[in-house]
Order: structure tokens, then C-alpha cells, then sequence
């Protein structure tokens, strides 16, 4: 589809909706404007493809399907079948997995279910804290995961500011917990993920690696797999991924069964078959070898941005990046995250707060932002304008000034123009 195909299919798409809502059909537009006109540098963010929307905005959304495929609750199936097996076939093929659901409706439910099947409320539990780079699903205590385990939160060494797999070893070693969760949403550095299901064979534990954040780089080969040491392993489809919203578990087989029944009806009712059949065709795209070359820029985007924010002076937690996001502190002293947020919001780039390890900030305030290129790299951004982003995001930081904000903005807009998305307005 090329940009004038492009700009009518969204027009279009935004008419058919004005014609019976013009207040939703309003916000679809700006939210289009949005997206096209400032920088995406939330590093969970991505832009999919035509082909990925237009299966999301499908016939596929009025059917129930309970079930699986050739075994539903409900009459004609016959057609979300063939997008179920796609989706299924695909992603075995991209991750090497055994066996895979693709019905969780996003990463926190694909967590949920490792933990019905395989846990019972009271047993031990061992996650990443959430302010060292965590998620809430692996056992904050706000979240269903902290209120029903027992959880033993593990982090990272103060000195290196990266996973400290010794402290990890002995606190399984004490604890000997049921199950190791690992993954991150905030952490820069490649996960030894062979090195936790060592500790966890050693202490008679199973091993849940959630990799939402790195699927994209895991399924080319750019980040090790945890596919063959762990027992189960969960993603989001949105985040390097590049697919729709959702999630997914993948497991060993001898689990497939347990896996399954815990997604449903355990705790999931009808699956979302356009989400599902939008999720078949972006694991078609991401089977193809331009999406190797894509996560290859999105790693190199990611290097070339961090490179540059340090040489302006700026500390970056773990001093660099791994991966397609990095976490800049911002320091006890200096603005916190939550003021860099908004500051950057009002120069049309868009990041979000996060603590940084040890941080003595709320998590809603934070001493970090998270800054993330996939979404970037997707508009076909490329080293010159990582430098370009660099210095916005140096000036606006450094500056009290609105007016410098407002400047940034318009330049900003002047970068964007150059690469369009989704059709100019
Ligand atoms: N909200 C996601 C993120 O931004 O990383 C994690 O669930």
C-alpha cells in the first residue's frame, strides 16, 4: 500500500465512522494526527501494518468462538479456525515452541493463566520487582499475582544496575520457590534466561519467562531465547512484535493441555478472532526478512540514541543498552520523571515515566523515563535522526522554557513530515 493508497484507506475508514459518530470519528482522526505528527519513543509502542489494522477491523469481531479449533461451543467456526491455526502454526515457527495459545487477550492474562494452571494461592513465587524493571504481573502486590503468591522479589546489583544472578541463586536456594518468573518491562540488558533455569533446576523450580517487551528481537535470533530452557513463555503481540494488542503463552508440551484449559475457560470466555486473525497475519509479517532487518535497526536506533544522550551528558541506567529501550536517570536531584514526561509531551515527544532502580521517588512520580525506538524505527527513522532526537530531547530536558519546548515541537513536526505514517492528514 503506498502513502496515497494509504491516506484514502484511513480517510475512508474515518468517513464510514463520521457518517454514525462523528464524536468517535473526531477522535480517531486526531488520535491519526497524533501519532503521525510527534515522536512515539514509548518503548512498549509500535506502528502495525495496514494489513495487521485491517484484519483487527474485521468481520471476525461478531463471532463467538469458545473453544479451539475443531472443538468450539458454538456453530460456525469453520472460517475463525483457519485464522486460529495460522496464528498457531506461525508462531510455533517464529519462537521453535512446542506448543502455543494465542486466545489471551493481552500479556497480563497470558501471565494469569502459567499461574492458575500451575500455582495454588499460597505457593512461593519469585519475580523482578517492578521497580528494578518488573511488571506488576510478576507479583507486585497491588496485582492479583502478589495478592495470591507468596512473592520473593529479586533485582539488580546496585553497583551494575543489571540482573544480579547470584542474589537470585541464594534467594531461591532459601526460598525454594514453585515457580521463577522472568522478563521485564524497564530493563536494557539481554537476560540470561539459560542462566535462570539453571537456578531453577538446581532448586526444583519451573521457570515462566514473560518477553513482551523482546519478543521481536527473540523471535530473529537478536536476543537469546528462552524457548528451550523454560517451561512456559508469555508475550504481548503489540510491543516489538509489531502485531495487534494481546498476548499469548507458549509452553513445553507436556503443559499444552494444562495451558490451554487455564486460558479457557479458566480465565478467558470467547476468544478475540479478529485480534487473533490480525495476530496470524503479523507473525506472517514478522516470519518475513525484512522484519530481521527491522528489529536490526530498531537495536542499532536504540545503541545510536543512548550513545548520543550519554555523550550530552546524560546517565543512562546500566550504563547503555541491549536492547530497543533504555532508562535515563534523571537523578534524586534533577527534574523528576513525571516533569520530563509532560515537558517532553509539550514538544510532541512521547515517553513515560519509570523508576529507576533503588529510585526514592514514587512509581508515579519516578527519577526515570523509559525511551524506546521500535515505534520510530517502524517510520523508518535511522541513525541521523536518532542524533536529531538526542538533541530535542537534550534541550528540552535542560530547559525551564516554553518557548524552547514549543520550538522543539515544530521541528519535531518538521522530522515527522518527512516520514509519514499512515497517509499525511
Ligand atoms: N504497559 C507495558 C509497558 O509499557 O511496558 C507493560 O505491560
Amino acid at each position: 500500500m503506498n502513502q496515497v493508497e494509504r491516506k484514502i484507506y484511513f480517510a475512508r475508514q474515518e468517513e464510514i465512522v463520521a457518517a454514525t459518530d462523528p464524536e468517535v470519528a473526531t477522535a480517531l482522526r486526531a488520535e491519526r494526527a497524533r501519532e503521525n505528527e510527534g515522536l512515539e519513543l514509548i518503548a512498549s509502542e509500535n506502528f502495525v501494518s495496514p494489513a495487521v489494522l485491517a484484519a483487527m477491523g474485521s468481520v471476525m469481531t461478531n463471532k463467538y468462538a469458545e473453544g479451539y479449533p475443531a472443538k468450539r461451543y458454538y456453530g460456525g467456526c469453520e472460517f475463525v479456525d483457519v485464522a486460529e491455526e495460522l496464528a498457531r502454526t506461525r508462531a510455533k515457527q517464529l519462537f521453535g515452541c512446542d506448543h502455543v495459545n494465542v486466545q489471551p487477550h493481552s500479556g497480563a492474562q497470558a501471565n494469569m493463566a502459567v499461574y492458575l494452571a500451575m500455582l495454588q494461592p499460597g505457593d512461593v513465587m519469585l519475580g523482578m520487582d517492578l521497580s528494578h524493571g518488573g511488571h506488576l504481573t510478576h507479583g507486585h502486590p497491588l496485582n492479583y499475582s502478589g495478592k495470591t503468591f507468596q512473592v520473593v522479589p529479586y533485582g539488580v546489583s546496585r553497583e551494575t544496575e543489571t540482573i544480579d544472578y547470584d542474589a537470585l541463586r541464594e534467594l531461591a536456594r532459601t526460598h525454594r520457590p514453585k515457580m521463577i518468573v522472568c522478563g521485564a518491562s524497564a530493563y536494557p540488558r539481554i537476560i540470561d534466561f539459560a542462566a535462570i533455569a539453571e537456578i531453577s533446576r538446581e532448586v526444583g523450580s519451573m521457570v515462566m519467562a514473560d518477553i513482551a517487551h523482546i519478543a521481536g528481537p527473540v523471535a530473529v535470533g537478536m536476543h537469546p531465547s528462552p524457548v528451550p530452557h523454560c517451561e512456559f513463555v508469555t508475550t504481548t503481540t503489540h510491543k516489538t512484535l509489531r502485531g495487534p494488542r494481546g498476548g499469548m503463552v507458549m509452553c513445553k508440551a507436556p503443559f499444552a493441555e494444562a495451558i490451554d484449559k487455564a486460558v479457557f475457560p479458566g480465565v478467558q470466555g470467547g476468544p478475540l478472532m479478529h485480534v487473533i486473525a490480525a495476530k496470524a497475519v503479523a507473525f506472517a509479517e514478522a516470519l518475513d526478512p525484512a522484519y530481521k532487518d527491522y528489529i536490526a535497526r530498531v537495536l542499532h536506533n536504540a545503541r545510536a540514541l543512548c550513545g548520543e544522550l550519554q555523550a550530552r551528558g546524560w546517565t543512562m541506567v546500566s550504563g547503555g543498552t541491549d536492547n530497543h529501550l533504555m532508562l535515563l536517570n534523571l537523578g534524586a536531584d534533577g527534574i523528576s520523571g513525571k516533569k520530563g514526561e509532560e515537558r517532553l509531551g509539550k514538544a510532541g515527544i512521547t515517553v513515560n515515566k519509570n523508576t529507576v532502580p533503588f529510585d526514592t521517588r514514587k512509581p508515579y512520580i519516578g527519577s526515570g523515563i523509559r525511551i524506546g525506538t521500535p515505534a520510530v524505527t517502524t517510520r523508518g527513522m535511522g541513525v541521523p535522526e536518532m542524533k536529531q532526537i538526542a538533541a530535542f530531547i537534550d534541550r528540552v530536558l535542560r530547559s525551564e522554557d516554553e518557548a524552547v519546548w514549543a520550538q522543539v515541537r515544530h521541528e519535531v513536526e518538521e522530522l515527522t513530515r518527512a516520514f509519514p505514517l499512515y497517509g499525511d492528514i
